[in-house]
């Protein structure tokens, strides 16, 4: 899977070099790029917000940046063919992409105004996310779904959102989705990528050693899961529980099931189907 992330903090996103996922790109499994969006400013400031039109608190980014990024990566996958970084040099200065290399600016293949309408979707279809509190709530479902996709870009805003009609263009070029991790304010989009990431990334095949470890873990049966222990079988007064402990695999199946409902029950009886 090929992952692109638009950010101004492209250091947020060092924590994927490390463990699972950081194997998973060396073994070529996870091909992830991070994009600095002030590369694709031309103003001495760099500048990617501005006064909201109407008035009002915060800031808003600025859309041109986001369409040049957008134009980058989306150009650069489209092209038959393309293999390098969108500055043409293999990636070789490492997985930040360093776009502001001359070549990158103004291309003139970025898509023009009658190329701005929805088109057609093959599977294949590079998807576009915004972290976004408005969006839908990211699950374990929508972290399956998006597992099996080829291509996603994420779009992390900061300040008091992304212009609008960048969601419209983008649009134009790709699935888009708003997704949020849940109710609550984060100051911008990329904790709340690094979290789908790990969530998307987990379950592409070869990135657990050990598939296994997926099938009894929360959420995949749409329940919680069951509490686990490991050796001593007694620990500063706490003992496992004996039916863990007497080799009855019958019995440990049916244990496990009450416990995953019980705590069902009591933290997230939402989860659960409405009683008759
Ligand atoms: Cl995806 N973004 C931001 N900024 N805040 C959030 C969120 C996303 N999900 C929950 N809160």
């Amino acid at each position: 899977m090929r992952i692109d992330i638009v950010t101004i903090f492209p250091e947020y996103f060092g924590a994927l070099d490390v463990s699972l996922l950081g194997r998973a790109r060396e073994d070529g499994i996870l091909d992830v790029k991070v994009h600095d969006l002030r590369a694709f400013t031309h103003d001495r400031h760099r500048t990617v917000d501005d006064k909201p039109y109407g008035g009002g608190a915060g800031m808003v980014m600025k859309p041109e940046p986001w369409g040049e990024a957008l134009d980058a990566i989306l150009d650069q996958v489209a092209a038959p063919g393309a293999t390098t970084d969108a500055d043409g040099d293999a990636n070789a200065d490492g997985d930040i992409v360093d776009h502001d290399a001359a070549s990158v600016v103004g291309t003139g293949l970025s898509a023009g105004a009658a190329d701005a309408r929805p088109r057609h979707r093959r599977e294949t279809d590079p998807i576009v996310i915004f972290p976004s509190p408005a969006g839908e709530v990211f699950t374990q479902a929508m972290a399956r779904e998006l597992s099996g996709a080829s291509h996603i870009v994420f779009g992390c805003g900061r300040y008091e959102g992304i212009d609008q009609r960048v969601f419209e263009y983008a649009e134009s070029r790709a699935s888009v989705r708003l997704v949020s991790l849940g109710d609550y304010v984060l100051n911008g989009g990329e904790v709340a990528v690094m979290a789908m990431i790990e969530a998307i990334g987990r379950l592409i095949p070869g990135v657990i050693g050990n598939p296994e470890s997926l099938v009894e873990e929360s959420h995949e049966d749409g329940l919680l899961e069951y509490p686990s222990y490991t050796k001593p079988a007694e620990w500063r007064g706490y003992a496992v529980p004996p039916v863990l402990t007497n080799g009855n695999h019958g019995a440990i199946a049916v244990w496990r099931r009450e416990q995953q409902l019980e705590r069902t029950r009591r933290v997230r009886p939402d989860l659960l189907p409405p009683a008759q």
